[in-house]
């Protein structure tokens, strides 16, 4: 097949968007990009292309698809592992899931969105809840904890069933559409936690290795993995959540100050 030609229009340190740029490393497609600039109104040729303004927008071959979900799936679904004679999938070549009219195809999406919807609608708000809210470290090592146990852990249950601790979601040994849609939220948690953002606190870590062991040690080779980590700019996405962070602190502090003082 020939190589498509890809245009991607992003923001690197959108979370939304490093969703598109790990799929497109993790397939090894070439591409080009377009950098977006958010903090400033869109140009009418950007709004003609994606009407709401956000990035990512994917242009596969001329066609545009937007949501950063959906650009995610089309790309998995249009460039799969292939499958062996016998019909079940090889794993020999990248790929993020198995072609969608095997069996296994079938179920293995239907679980990872069932994972990636826990997630987003579960997990992330939590996160984003702890960063804007200025949470103390206490509280959000036990929200984020709580909500890991809760939602995700029992849903990690299927990767370790053969036991191979190397594996992705579902068993996979190599990444796949679960790894890629939470893999930017894994390195939000994993750079919040160092000691220089401190936004998190550093026992985070020892704790969900007692309390949610699979997670941990899901997550820990998800930012590990080459197509993940290399959307990472540590400094950007550190300094930037932390100064948020730091500001709903204060924020916090003074409403508390000026209530005392009523
Ligand atoms: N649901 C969208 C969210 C994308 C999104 O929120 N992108 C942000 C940047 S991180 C954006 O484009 N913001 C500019 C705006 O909303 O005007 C997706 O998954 O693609």
């Amino acid at each position: 097949m020939a190589s498509p030609k890809i245009t991607l229009y992003t923001n690197p340190n959108c979370p939304w968007a490093q969703r598109a740029h790990i799929t497109l490393k993790e397939l090894n497609l070439p591409y080009e990009q377009v950098f977006i600039d958010i903090e400033k109104p869109r140009e009418e040729w950007y709004l003609a292309i994606n009407p709401k303004g956000q990035v990512p927008t994917l242009s596969y071959n001329g066609t545009v698809i937007t949501e950063s979900g959906i650009v995610a799936q089309f790309l998995a679904d249009a460039h799969p592992h292939p499958l062996n004679e016998t019909g079940t999938e090889t794993q020999t070549r990248a790929g993020l899931l198995p072609p969608s009219n095997s069996f296994e195809g079938a179920i293995q999406r239907a679980r990872i969105a069932f994972f990636v919807d826990a997630w987003v609608s579960k997990v992330y708000p939590v996160l984003t809840g702890v960063i804007l809210g200025g949470e103390s470290h206490g509280a959000s090592t036990e929200g984020l904890v709580g909500v890991i146990e809760k939602e995700i852990e029992p849903l990690l249950l299927v990767s370790a069933a053969s036991g191979d601790a190397d594996s992705f979601f579902g068993d996979s040994e190599t990444l796949t559409l679960a790894e890629v849609l939470t893999g930017p939220f894994l390195l939000w948690i994993f750079t919040l936690l160092k000691p220089e953002y401190g936004a998190l606190s550093t026992e985070l870590i020892s704790v969900l290795r007692e309390r949610v062991p699979r997670f941990a040690s899901w997550a820990s080779r998800v930012v590990a993995h080459d197509s993940v980590r290399h959307v990472l700019d540590e400094e950007w996405v550190g300094n930037n959540l932390k100064a948020r962070w730091e500001g709903a602190v204060a924020k916090k502090e003074g409403e508390s100050k000026e209530k005392e003082d009523e």
